[in-house]
């Protein structure tokens, strides 16, 4: 420990925080990939790069931050949130380059009407999306609506963080930086690997670590390694965009959340009865949950300000574990439905990709 300059936390695999120690040589070495990932899409000295991704235990603004400062770029720390603030300071400091998620990244697009800003106000020309699973449409409704070039970065916490691999200016894939990352991509139920062009689980193992060495580690995260090279001239091979996951782990926003969290919380209150539903939807860019929970029989006394007060109990509890604040609906017993094999608690009404 003597030895460990930083720590962050990923929300894991099981919805308990995984640790992540970094020596400094830790660090330096992440640093240098992020630094790598921006120099390969064209951007450098001269850019003014405003950080969206939320700074703290997420790794997306810390890592990101470090690797836009190596490469000599003007750093803009603005961290999650805020969105008028982030559209005016996006025009007053002239950001060449944001580093954000997708929905959010829609999300702003809808916003610069309503704060009277107009595209030809901005001089942004870059944008590195990641942190979450997007398809290639929504890619290119971002680049026509913002006329901008997008890249897909992807990373997990375990390993490092963004800066994993990184889209070039081709924007065909995204490299691994395999002289680091060793990468393969194995049959989740098997484990063995297959041949590039197949798509499976993808496993790590970062060859540098000092601190929090993983061999061979489980991303659950499902995508193949692209065949054939890259006209960029680098030799690091390839994965195309994420396709899913082997678990059933939720992005919501860009904020990992586990079903198994959600039941956690409700089922500790004692006026919940035993049947709940998860229920993702689309509002407008952004991702809205509703968490529908039946309450226990005899519970319900015909007082409406009792029930609002649960409702308020419930989101307050759900919003303090899984930091996004949902929607609740209270609904009579027995009238949600019911499965006689597996229950299917989440219904998930965004786009699939
Ligand atoms: O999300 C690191 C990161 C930050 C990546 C900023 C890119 C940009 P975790 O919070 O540990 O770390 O979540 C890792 O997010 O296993 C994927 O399931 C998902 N993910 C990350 N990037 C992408 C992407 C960061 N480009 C988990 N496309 C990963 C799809 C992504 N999913």
């Amino acid at each position: 420990m003597s030895r460990v300059v930083r720590i962050h936390t990923s929300s894991g695999t099981t919805g308990i925080p995984t640790v992540i120690h970094h020596t400094q040589a830790d660090l330096d070495a992440w640093t240098d990939l992020v630094a790598r990932s921006i120099t390969a899409t064209g951007a450098g000295k001269p850019d003014i790069f405003q950080n969206m991704m939320t700074y703290g235990m997420f790794t997306g603004g810390l890592g990101l931050h470090y690797g836009a400062e190596r490469v000599g770029m003007t750093v803009i720390p603005m961290g999650g949130g805020n969105t008028r603030r982030q559209i005016q300071i996006m025009k007053d400091f002239g950001t060449t380059v944001l580093h954000i998620t997708p929905s959010y990244m829609l999300h702003l697009h809808a916003m610069l009407a309503e704060c009277g800003v107009a595209l030809k106000d901005l001089r942004l020309s870059k944008a590195y999306l990641g942190a979450e699973p997007y398809s290639e449409d929504t890619r290119r409704k971002i680049e026509k609506l913002w006329k901008i070039d997008v890249y897909n970065s992807y990373g997990l916490s375990e390993m490092n963080g963004p800066g994993v691999a990184f889209e070039c200016v081709h924007k065909n894939g995204m490299h691994v930086w395999e002289d680091v990352y060793g990468v393969e991509v194995v049959d989740p139920l098997t484990g063995q690997a297959l041949e590039d062009g197949r798509q499976g689980e993808v496993v790590f193992t970062n060859l540098l670590r000092e601190a929090t060495p993983l061999l061979r580690y489980r991303t659950r995260d499902i995508a193949a390694i692209l065949k054939g090279s890259c006209p960029c001239g680098r030799t690091h091979r390839r994965i195309s965009r994420i396709a899913g996951r082997t678990d059933d782990m939720l992005i919501i926003n860009g904020v990992n959340v586990y079903p198994s969290q959600i039941e956690s919380v409700i089922m500790k209150i004692p006026e919940v009865g035993n049947n709940y539903q998860i229920f993702l939807e689309k509002n407008g860019a952004l991702d809205s949950l509703t968490v529908k929970v039946e309450i226990s029989s005899g519970m319900f006394k015909g007082d409406l300000a009792q029930i609002d007060r649960l409702k308020e109990r419930i989101r307050e509890s759900l919003r303090a574990s899984i930091i996004i604040s949902p929607r609740v609906e209270l609904h009579e017993p027995g009238s949600l439905p019911v499965f006689e094999g597996k229950a299917k608690r989440v219904v998930d009404e965004r786009v699939k990709i």
